[in-house]
């Protein structure tokens, strides 16, 4: 499949930061390999927008808040079952930065998200309490955005969540698989395509972008 850019297309380039490649506290398998794709891909959009996922420390997402917890493990959050993680993107740290090799100078908005304390953030549209908006759908609609390519980390979490939300909030979404990386816990990259499968959202390699 081929897909031409247009004006009213927005490339959301999910959490390229420090911590989620390798040496990093929550590193995904290769994380690092999608930095240059996503750079590449940058320059053929009018519009792109980054995510920063973005923790105050004692995050309840960290598995150190929990006494007695280890990372991977799941609790019942309020809003319903959260995995714990390792300590990651902590404002203002060096791992909360986006990667020295990232290069979009053409980024048109820097969205940060999870810092609320008590809820977690893995869509760039709506915390994980499914009602917190994080303000991305108004932008996107105000600017008369129309449609999402979304490519970054982790396949599995921010990028198939938001993913899910672009689709339900009215917007065409397509996923670049090949500048995506996924963490994969207990079989999360697999559920993740079958669920944007189940939505008709179209998985792209950015080859056939243009
Ligand atoms: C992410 C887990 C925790 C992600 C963020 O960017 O996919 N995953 N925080
Ligand atoms: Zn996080």
């Amino acid at each position: 499949m081929s897909e031409k850019i247009t004006a009213r297309d927005v490339l959301l380039v999910v959490d390229v930061q420090n911590d989620f490649c390798p040496g990093g506290r929550l590193a995904v398998p290769r994380g690092d390999e999608v930095v240059p794709l996503i750079n590449a891909l940058a320059e053929k959009f009018a519009h792109v927008v980054l995510t920063q996922d973005w923790h105050p420390p004692g995050h309840l997402s960290f598995a150190s808040s929990h006494a007695g917890r280890k990372p991977f493990e799941t609790i019942a959050a309020s809003y319903g079952p959260q995995i714990l993680w390792p300590d990651h993107c902590v404002q203002g740290t060096p791992g909360a930065q986006f990667r020295d090799d990232l290069r979009i100078p053409s980024a048109e908005l820097v969205l940060r998200k999870g810092y609320h304390r008590a809820i977690d953030s893995y869509s760039a549209f709506y915390e994980n309490d499914h009602t917190t908006p994080t303000g991305l759908t108004g932008y996107l609609r105000e600017r008369g955005l129309a449609r999402v390519f979304i490519a970054g980390l982790a396949f599995d979490f921010c990028v198939r969540y938001s993913a899910e939300d672009a689709h339900r909030q009215g917007f065409a979404v397509v996923v670049v698989e090949d500048a995506c990386r996924g963490i994969d816990v207990d079989g999360s990259v697999a559920a993740a395509r079958e669920a944007l499968n189940k939505l008709g959202i179209p998985l792209v390699a950015s080859g056939d972008i243009g």
